[in-house]
């Protein structure tokens, strides 16, 4: 009876470990007025044709958004991709994208190194309507006069051909960054910044505008705790944030 339990467990043990991973939807990309679904697994993306699935590109990734940087029929989608040896990211890239025969074909368009400041996150959002896309790139070092090494944000204009420093910055406030979403959560006409903002175990969404030389705080939140991340849901016109919670309020939502 023992020997048939550890048996038992070992099975399970074993179809635990070898059960492959699943394809997790991660959002549509559009291209030519149709709409594809992309998936990602083990750090690459996908895209389904019928039901096999095929990479988009064949690079690890540790972040991407899909974003129409240029306003055409087509998403592109900016990526940060893995480091060869580190935890951390190493380049920014775009990759152009066009349909074909029911699927989707990717040309890299553009590639910047930025794997000695270790991006974690790439975003992207209309700070300005200033006609270039605002590209935000979380970045991991210290600055020239803060020597603490910290996630920071630096932002990024795109015109086209290539990306030029907007704006730098060493931090929001002296809360530590953890995540950030981009959105028109009020219906001004272009997206505002939702900082989710850690100090030892309570965690904040603070909300600032771009204002031409850095950003302005307009609201911040009440406080919460165990929080994981926050992102943007877009339900019709209007752009609502989201934060995701961990440990026991995991699978919590709460909408603003
Ligand atoms: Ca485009
Ligand atoms: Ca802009």
């Amino acid at each position: 009876m023992k020997k048939l339990l550890i048996a038992v467990i070992l099975i399970g043990a074993v179809c635990i470990l070898f059960r492959q991973p699943e394809y997790y939807g991660a959002g549509e990309i559009r291209v030519e007025q149709n709409t594809y679904d992309i998936y990602e697994k083990d750090n690459y993306l996908y895209i389904k044709t019928g039901k096999k699935y095929d990479k988009i590109f064949d690079e690890e990734i540790i972040d991407y958004k899909i974003y129409n940087i240029d306003s055409d029929d087509d998403g592109e989608i900016l990526v940060i991709s893995r480091h060869a040896r580190e935890e951390y990211g190493s380049d920014f890239i775009i990759y152009d994208t066009e349909e074909a025969e029911g699927t989707i074909l990717t040309k890299e368009i553009y590639r910047q190194d930025f794997s000695d400041i270790k991006p974690w996150k790439v975003d992207a959002c209309n700070l300005d309507n200033d006609g270039e896309t605002d590209i935000f790139i979380g970045v991991y070092k210290d600055t020239v006069f803060y020597k603490d090494i910290r996630k920071r944000p630096f932002f990024y204009s795109w015109d086209g051909d290539r990306l030029h420093k907007k704006w730098l910055g060493s931090f929001f406030t002296d809360w530590d960054l953890v995540d950030i979403a981009f959105g028109d959560y009020f219906n001004l006409g272009y997206d505002v910044a939702a900082v989710l903002e850690k100090n030892n175990d309570s965690y904040r969404v603070g909300i600032y505008q771009f204002i031409g030389f850095g950003f302005e705080n307009m609201d911040t939140s009440e406080i919460y705790t165990n929080v994981e991340g926050i992102e943007t849901v877009r339900e019709g016109n209007k752009d609502t944030f989201v934060l995701n919670f961990k440990g026991i309020l995991k699978n919590t939502r709460i909408r603003y």
